[in-house]
């Protein structure tokens, strides 16, 4: 059995490495950190929720973040365990996350589509879906920000099983898609904002893609991502589009951002990291720190936003 490769925040990390990195970061943390199994994938990997914040006696306002809901977009699980090195590492010593971590909880899931990271590091670098099979056909998995309960189907999706935005079978018929959804209606009056890293193209994105009606919080969700933006491009000039994704990207159903943003979520938004298309979803190892530390200031920027009082 060959050795493990080390841990390192600036090369594209296996799954066994993150599961044995995630216990570590725990165990290291001083209580800053703890993890909680929110379900098994369909494979039967568990899906492990970080939680890190001051521990307080009174309920914290908290910020949800997951990563790699695509399997082949691996700049986005970096990016997760970049936040959660920052986040341990720079408490008591940066002003700003030391504030943010002690008025607020961010709860971080490092790898969504755990089945379908494996396979993009064992078989396939280019799949996207999840793992699931279902009798009847002999196409694998569905994709999970095409499976949420938002408009779920209507446009922008596919209801054939071999297609790589496959709706699946009924909203939420994916058991990581379930798993994420229940988490978040469970602590749904604590978290105040839903943040979901892809790649590529450079985007910050927010409801509705689900349709072209602008969001009731249409201006303030876009006020947000501006800030949020020009935090970004001040470290290495990267450019980021913000908007609604129907008018952004493309139309398209069942995304988490969207579903998050009804259940009342309200700052609600969906990252494309670098680049544009040069490496798309292949993007250089090299590049790793730099869109992490760029990456940084964004997210902080919202979650700022999110838990003023
Ligand atoms: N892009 C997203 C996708 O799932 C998106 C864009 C965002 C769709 C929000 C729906 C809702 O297609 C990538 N790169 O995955
Ligand atoms: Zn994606």
């Amino acid at each position: 059995k060959p050795t493990p490769r080390a841990h390192s925040y600036t090369k594209y990390n296996t799954w066994t490495d993150i599961v044995a990195w995630m216990s570590s970061m725990t165990s290291s943390s001083s209580g800053l950190m703890t993890k909680q199994v929110i379900g098994n994938t369909y494979e039967g990997r568990a899906m492990t929720v970080l939680k890190i914040g001051k521990a307080s006696s009174s309920t914290k306002p908290a910020i949800f973040m997951d990563c790699g809901i695509h399997a082949r977009e691996w700049i986005s699980p970096a990016f997760c365990q970049w936040f959660v090195k920052e986040a341990l590492s720079t408490y008591g010593t940066d002003s700003q996350m030391t504030s943010l971590l002690d008025q607020m909880d961010v709860y971080v899931l490092p790898v969504f589509n755990i089945d379908g990271y494996d396979f993009t590091h064992k078989s396939n670098r280019m799949w996207r879906k999840t793992r699931s099979r279902r009798s009847g056909s002999s196409c694998i998995g569905a994709d999970p920000n095409r499976n949420f309960d938002a408009g779920w189907c209507s446009m922008g999706a596919s209801s054939n099983p071999c297609s790589d935005t496959f709706c699946g079978y009924t909203p939420e018929s994916e058991i990581e898609v379930k798993n994420v959804a229940d988490f978040i209606r469970r602590n749904k009056s604590t978290i105040k904002a839903y943040l979901t890293i892809h790649s590529y193209s450079q985007l910050l994105l927010f409801p509705y893609s689900y349709t072209y009606d602008l969001a009731a919080d249409h201006n303030e969700l876009m006020k947000v991502a501006e800030g949020a933006s020009s935090a970004l491009r001040s470290l290495y000039g990267t450019r980021y589009t913000s908007g609604p994704g129907a008018t952004t990207i493309y139309p398209a159903a069942g995304g988490s951002d969207d579903w998050a943003y009804d259940l009342g979520v309200k700052y609600s938004y969906t990252f494309e990291l670098r680049d544009t298309g040069r490496y798309g979803f292949l993007l250089p190892e090299s590049q790793i720190k730099p869109t992490c530390e760029e990456t940084m200031l964004a997210v902080k920027y919202i979650a700022a936003y999110a838990g003023r009082v």
